[in-house]
This record gives structure tokens, sequence and C-alpha cells, in this order.
């Protein structure tokens, strides 16, 4: 299977192939949030959200080859943030430390993992990866993957376009951002297991309706039903939380996990797993780098391309690099403080 059916998330490799085809686009910022049916979105508290351990069926056989085998895994018990970090919280975070993102700094040209002269010269920019959808029917990423110089945290689709919303997910973060602010903050990224077992509150993984979480209806990448209220990321708290009470696992933007990716589980490591070792790691769409796996899907998974809105659904991505439509949340081993 090729990339373009498997993916949403994108990498500096990939990003260096599409720039070869890429020029102005007028349609910069037009993925900026837009609600074709009014939701409510009530504004929800930030207080994490204790879950004792236990016991779950974690993966899925019958969709992704990569989310299998069915494993009975069990999980010590934690805290978890009720949303995906926003905003508003990353930015009490730049605030109190003058941190500044990988996004808004210059470009290693070592990620390409080609010589520095076949580089354009734009990607060595500080910028970060903005999903702008082409007009036409395609399954090619480059249609709609633009590497766009000066999008960041604080301006998701670059610098024309919108301000960050101060509730909705934080985009555009590299993971050594992501382990900034957990370490401020005094938490730490989950695993994939403690992830899952949040997510599915109990429930075996299925696709979730649309009322239920910001996913993609219709055909994309070209037409964008909107019927679930959001074209593109909606603000956090919007759709009905899981019986863990948490808000948006699965659908809005992607949730970065602390486990390297490779495809399937490993049968036997069903205790606390934390995912395979470094060396181990392997992302069959990215083999030159040690992937993190994301997890729930995303504003951008449809059912004619990514049926991944669901607890199960996994997929590696390009740590070094941002894009807008991958966020994260976090997990404390204590009860965090008010
Ligand atoms: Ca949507
Ligand atoms: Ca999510």
């Amino acid at each position: 299977m090729s990339r373009f059916f498997a993916s949403t998330t994108v990498t500096a490799a990939i990003l260096l192939t599409v720039a070869a085809g890429c020029s102005g686009d007028d349609s910069r910022g037009e993925a900026a949030q837009v609600s074709a049916t009014p939701r409510s979105c009530p504004a929800i508290a930030d207080t994490p959200v204790q879950l004792a351990g236990g016991s779950f069926a974690m993966g899925e056989e019958d969709v992704y080859a990569e989310e299998g085998p069915v494993r009975q895994t069990t999980v010590a018990g934690f805290w978890i943030d009720p949303h995906e970090v926003t905003n508003r919280q990353f930015a009490e975070f730049v605030a109190a430390t003058g941190y500044v993102t990988v996004a808004e700094k210059p470009v290693d040209p070592k990620q390409f993992q080609v010589p520095a002269d076949q580089i354009p010269a734009h990607m060595l920019e500080p910028g970060s990866a903005v999903f702008t959808p082409p007009d036409f029917p395609s399954n090619n990423y480059a249609d709609w993957w633009e590497y766009m110089p000066g999008a960041n945290w604080k301006k998701p689709y670059g610098p024309d376009g919108a301000d960050a919303v101060p509730n909705e997910p934080v985009v555009h973060l590299a993971w050594d951002d992501m382990i900034a602010y957990a370490k401020w903050r005094g938490g730490r990224i989950p695993t994939e297991a403690e992830w899952e077992y949040a997510a599915s509150a109990g429930k075996r993984s299925t696709n979730v309706q649309p009322e239920e979480a910001n996913s993609w209806q219709g055909a994309f990448p070209n037409h964008n039903a909107e019927t679930d209220g959001f074209k593109g990321v909606a603000p956090v708290g919007c759709y009905k939380p899981n019986a863990n009470g948490l808000y948006d696992m699965v659908g809005n933007v992607w949730e970065v996990t602390s486990d390297y990716f490779r495809p399937g589980h490993d049968p036997e490591d069903k205790v606390n797993p934390k995912g395979p070792s470094e060396n181990a790691a392997y992302d069959p769409y990215n083999p030159g780098m040690a992937s993190r796996t994301v997890k729930g899907g995303s504003y951008l998974c449809a059912p004619n391309y990514c049926q991944r809105y669901r607890p199960a659904s996994r997929q590696g991505r390009d740590p070094g690099l941002g894009t807008s439509n991958v966020g994260f949340r976090l997990v404390y081993d204590s009860e965090p403080k008010a």
C-alpha cells in the first residue's frame, strides 16, 4: 500500500518531494476552522481525570494490519488531561519560560537525509506542514501538504492566516516541544497503551460516528461535507466526552504517544507496555528515522482515505516536524497540582 492511502501524517523527507512541485497558492488559510453546523462547545475544565488501572483488549485485527494482534493489556492507574493541550495552555508555558518551538527556528538540513544543495531554500526557513486542500480529486499527498515558512503554533495557517485560537488544540509542535511542555507542566506523554486504555473506556475499538468526533465526511481531500460541524480543527470539547469524561480522544487532532512506532503489537508485552526500543522502531513509510506513534485520527480522516477515527488506530510520526493535524495531551503519575 502506498503512503498516499495509508497516512495523513507527513515527514520532512516527504515534504522535500512535495516542495519540488510547489508554487504560490491562494488557498492558504482556507483550512481555517469553519463551522457549517453550529455546535455547542462549552468551556471545559483543564482538571486531569484520574483513571484506575485495569486490563483491556488493545488493538484491532480487521481494519489495518499495523493495529494487531489484539492483546489483553494491563496498565497501572494514572491521571490524564480531559482534552487536547490547547493554544491557551501552551501560551502559558511560553509566557512563563520564553520557549521557542522547533518550527520557529532555522531548519537543520540533516533531517532531509539528502545533500544540502538539493534542498529548496524555502524549506530551510522556519515553518511547518499545513494542510492545503486541492479543489480536485487526488490520492497524492503532494496535492495537500505544503511546507509553509512562517507556519507555527501561533500562526497555524501560515503568516497570512488567522492567529491561533485559544481553545483549539495546539499544533505544529515537534517531539522536543511537547517534552518541554510536559516537563514544565509536571506531566509526561502517555504510552500508547495508556492512551488507548483511556480512549477505549471499557468498549471495543470501533469507528465513531460523525456526531461523536471531528473527522472528515465526504471524499477526501477535495470535498468536505462538514456534516460534523467543522471543516478543520475544532475547539476542544465540542463533542460528547467518552465514558471516562475525556474529550476528542478520537478525532480533531492526532495525539502523540511516547512509544516508538513499529507495525503491530508485541503479543508478549502485556503489562505496562512501552513499545519497541528505539533500535527496533520501524515506520515503513518513513524508514530513515525512529517515528513516534500517534493515535485516534484527526479532522482529516475520511471513510475513503483513512478509517482511523478509532481508539486502536495508530501511525508513525516524524518527531522533528510539526503538522497542522497533530497535537497531544499529558498524563500524570500522581495527582497534578491545581
Ligand atoms: Ca469535520
Ligand atoms: Ca484527538
